[in-house]
């Protein structure tokens, strides 16, 4: 469909350039956010367009490198650990740890539009399967 060719196009045209994104100035707090849990390491806030009843974003506070899961390495596994944990602690905050979704875009092909990675948290709702 027209829709589906627009998506795959906009997407596309925002691919990795390993530059700044916005999630730099929600984490300085430059863009305010509803933040839903933080510590030293991980910010999880609420995404701005949300897909579900609950729909939050967790992310590394220190990108290094991380624009996409596809550029892990080694060095990030703690942080991968930590953000599924973080990706947890809000279900258990947000009421919805008997049914949840967790997601991640990886690059255009995925509709990825954000450079900095970033787990989605999703519920409140029964999730269907596939996801579009
Ligand atoms: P993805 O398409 O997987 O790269 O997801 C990026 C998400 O980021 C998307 O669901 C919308 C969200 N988002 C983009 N800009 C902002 C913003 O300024 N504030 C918040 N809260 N979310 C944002």
């Amino acid at each position: 469909t027209n829709d589906e060719e627009a998506t795959a196009r906009a997407a596309a045209a925002n691919a990795d350039n390993g530059g700044p994104t916005i999630f730099d100035k929600i984490i300085s707090k430059e863009i305010p956010s509803t933040i839903v849990y933080e510590d030293e390491r991980v910010l999880a806030f609420r995404d701005i367009n949300p897909q579900a009843p609950v729909h939050v974003l967790v992310i590394p506070k220190f990108r290094d490198g991380l624009t996409q899961l596809s550029k892990a390495e080694t060095r990030h596994s703690e942080i991968l650990g930590h953000l599924f944990y973080a990706a947890k602690i809000v279900a258990e905050k947000e009421g919805i740890l008997d049914g949840f979704r967790v997601v991640i875009n990886n690059g255009p092909a995925a509709c990825q539009s954000v450079y900095h990675l970033h787990l989605h948290v999703l519920g409140g709702r029964q999730m269907k399967w596939p996801p579009g």
